[in-house]
């Protein structure tokens, strides 16, 4: 399994993506441009807990992404007696379902899977706009990450190629995305990173000041 500080950008292929290979932005460049130093997390899973609730509404799309999703956590090494997989009924419910599996401390990680078409409902907006918000509003009162894993497209081509198609799988990219931050929170709570702007523990407060 890459460390993160071994390998820092390139664990998801970000290096080698190019927009001109149809890979999501999710994949491109973003940290092999930038200094060494940080803390980011890493895509090693294991002894990780995580819950993937998943929306039944558009399961053509949705079982793709759980496919992606669930292959995704067993190449980083999330064994299978680590992961609970919840169904609902359309990316609305997502949200509570979430809440629920964050609320019971059990997982370090929720990873939300959805499909909402525009093409198929006149309340697309209210759907999609409500769904991300609540997985949000879950992830920042849970302080746990929640991983938003819904396609949002105009049509099923569109959502189809981001299911497993020619863009890639949001579900694979949502369950990365889970362990990436799991795993930058543990380390962030052992070890906090000393970034500009982040406040200085107590102890160091005289050694800041001299
Ligand atoms: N739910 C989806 O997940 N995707 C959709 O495209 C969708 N459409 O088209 O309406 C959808 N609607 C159902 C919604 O998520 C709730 O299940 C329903 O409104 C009951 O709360």
């Amino acid at each position: 399994m890459a460390s993160a500080e071994a390998s820092p950008g390139g664990e998801r292929g970000e290096a080698s993506a190019t927009p001109e290979a149809g890979i999501s932005a999710h994949l491109l460049p973003a940290i092999g441009d930038i200094a060494e130093e940080g803390t980011r997390g890493s895509d090693d899973g294991t002894g990780l807990c995580i819950a993937v609730v998943c929306s039944r509404f558009n399961g053509h799309v949705t079982r793709l992404l759980l496919a992606g999703a669930l292959a995704e956590l067993d190449r980083c090494g999330v064994k299978e007696t680590h992961r609970t997989v919840v169904f609902v009924p359309g990316a609305f419910e997502l949200p509570l379902a979430a809440m629920m599996m964050a609320a019971t401390r059990d997982f370090d990680a929720v990873v939300c899977l959805g499909a909402v078409i525009r093409g198929e409902t006149s309340h697309y907006d209210f759907v999609a706009g409500e769904c991300a918000a609540g997985i949000q509003r879950v992830q920042l009162d849970m302080n746990l990450p929640v991983v938003f894993g819904v396609v949002t497209t105009e049509n099923l081509d569109q959502a189809l190629a981001r299911a497993g198609g020619a863009l890639g799988n949001k579900g694979t990219e949502a369950a990365a995305t889970a362990i990436e931050m799991a795993t930058l929170l543990r380390r962030l709570a052992s070890s906090p990173a000393r970034t500009p702007g982040q406040a200085v523990p107590a102890e160091h407060e005289k050694e800041r000041a001299s």
